[in-house]
């Protein structure tokens, strides 16, 4: 689903950046951020979910799966999300939520190819101890929606209006109360990068969708403008990246603390202008983001990755780690550090990493999900990672997952473990074709402290898609007690639905 539209060409940028006198307030602000999590540790929960990602606040982590093809009120590619909840057992599909725009409470109506629920994020927004869930939809939707948590799970719906291109949930400013960062649509005009509409938004937001403040979005220091002569962004309308816009487009992927100051930072990839694309990493602060600069040697056209944050190596800094796209065929793992991205400390490997199973053979798509946390509690994040067009027993394409430890020295293949369809105990039979791995994510959602493999096929069933569910143990995962379901077993819309498109 394409996030960008072309027009027409632009004239050449200028840039020139406005006096941003604001160094020394960034430096008092430097570790002033308090972590609260008071208003979770008010209930008392039975598992041991992280806080953001249980809406009804049982201590189970609660799985969404987004079906952005799903047919809704006779709409094609309206687009649906279902929102499984954890338990002692696991997931079960009779306990969940469907969303629509067709949903009681949700603003809008269900429109052709809207993709509903093709992104989503989810943090505490309004501080009531139940996380909450923003969604997006495809450009030239009305924009993003909020579901709010409860005891019974996400109900309601507020509009964002205007900002639907993958809305990311965290706590940016680091003050403990989870903000909300906003994108509106973007286009690439010509060669040139132009002015994305971006809002920052402080939390707690209200149920009527206002937030505590707006903040800028970049850090003054970042604006720019198309004129080089004037006085600046603040004082006349030269300015391209103001208080609520950045140099776009950039699609927001994933969310972490890469520099270890507490404030939340968005791995994004953003267009650079003369056709070329990098990943970045957009770094949380009290007055705004910065922007990194490009991560390793990725930055080219066409290699855009599905993208995580977690610590891999336990030194307390988040670590990018990026799927293989069409140039690289590698994973990349761009470790945290204090200044943020590191530019030395680069990981790039494939199948050939000692230790991994199987062979590298183009196409493999390795990294075609990826998912980074702590599934072990060693202190060190696993990487899930979909290697989609994964060929094994004359199947072309049929796709397998796998996971991954981390060092000290980065993500190491010694006791990586992988499965597909055909492996004992997962349901299923791989066919030619499946992707198994199109989407992945990690959350303990039978709360014993150990967070489980979440893995779809959106190619499974003629596109319907299906979820796998995995258990999470000491030593990685096991197949144990997995199970699948897909949109049939929910009671959803099955037609091409593409369910586990996104998952978080
Ligand atoms: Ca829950
Ligand atoms: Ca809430
Ligand atoms: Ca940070
Ligand atoms: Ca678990």
């Amino acid at each position: 689903m394409p996030l960008i539209r072309h027009s027409g060409s632009r004239g050449t940028r200028r840039r020139a950046r406005a006096a941003a006198p604001l160094a020394a307030a960034l430096l008092v602000a430097g570790g002033l951020s308090i972590w609260s999590l008071a208003p979770e540790q008010a209930h008392a929960a039975e598992g041991k979910a992280a806080p953001a990602d249980d809406f009804n606040g049982d201590g189970y982590a609660d799985l969404v799966s987004g079906a952005p093809g799903g047919t809704v009120s006779g709409k094609a590619g309206a687009g649906y999300l279902a929102v499984t909840y954890g338990s002692a057992d696991g997931l079960d599909p009779a306990e969940r939520t469907l969303v629509s725009r067709s949903t009681g409470g949700v603003p809008g109506s269900a429109v052709a190819k809207q993709h509903f629920g093709q992104s989503f994020s989810k943090g505490d927004l309004d501080g009531d101890g139940y996380s909450d869930l923003v969604v997006g939809s495809a450009a030239g939707s009305p924009g993003g929606v909020v579901l709010w948590g409860s005891p019974s799970g996400l109900s309601g719906g507020t509009a964002l209006a205007g900002f639907g291109q993958a809305p990311q949930i965290g706590d940016f400013d680091g003050d403990g109360q989870a903000d909300l960062a906003l994108f509106g649509d973007a286009e690439v005009e010509g060669d040139d990068p132009v002015t994305q509409q971006a809002n920052l938004w402080k939390g707690p937001l209200t149920r009527a969708g206002k937030p505590a403040q707006v903040l800028d979005f970049l850090d003054k220091s970042q604006w720019w403008g198309y004129g080089d002569e004037g006085p600046g962004c603040d004082t006349d309308d030269s300015c391209v990246d103001g208080p609520h816009s950045l140099g776009g487009p950039v699609e927001a992927k994933a969310v972490g603390d890469v520099d270890g100051d507490r404030r939340d930072d968005i791995a994004v990839w953003e267009y650079e202008g003369d056709g070329v694309w990098g990943n970045h990493v957009l770094l949380g602060g009290a007055t705004g983001f910065k922007n990194s600069g490009t991560l390793g040697e990725i930055g080219s056209v066409g290699d855009d990755g599905a993208t995580a944050v977690g610590d891999v190596d336990g030194d307390g800094y988040g670590d990018v780690v990026i799927g293989a796209g069409e140039a690289t065929g590698k994973v990349t793992v761009v470790h945290g550090s204090a200044e943020g991205p590191s530019a030395e400390r680069v990981q790039s490997f494939d199948q050939s990493l000692p230790g991994f199973y199987g062979a590298e053979e183009e196409g493999d798509r390795t990294g075609s999900c990826v998912a980074v946390a702590d599934v072990t509690g060693d202190g060190r994040a696993e990487v899930a990672l979909g290697i989609s067009g994964e060929d094994f027993s004359g199947l072309t394409d049929a796709g397998s997952a796998a996971l991954l430890h981390g060092s000290p020295s980065g993500v190491t293949g010694e006791g990586s473990q992988v499965f597909h369809q055909n492996s004992p105990g997962v349901p299923g039979v791989a066919e030619k074709g499946d992707k198994f791995g199109a989407a992945c994510a990690l959350l303990d959602v039978n709360g014993d402290g150990h967070r489980d493999l979440a893995v779809s096929s959106t190619a499974e069933n003629a596109s319907a898609g299906a979820l796998w569910s995995l258990r999470g143990t000491a030593e990685g995962v096991t197949t144990t007690g997995a199970t699948a379901f897909g949109p049939g077993d929910l009671g959803a819309p099955v037609t091409k639905a593409l369910l586990g498109s996104h998952l978080r």
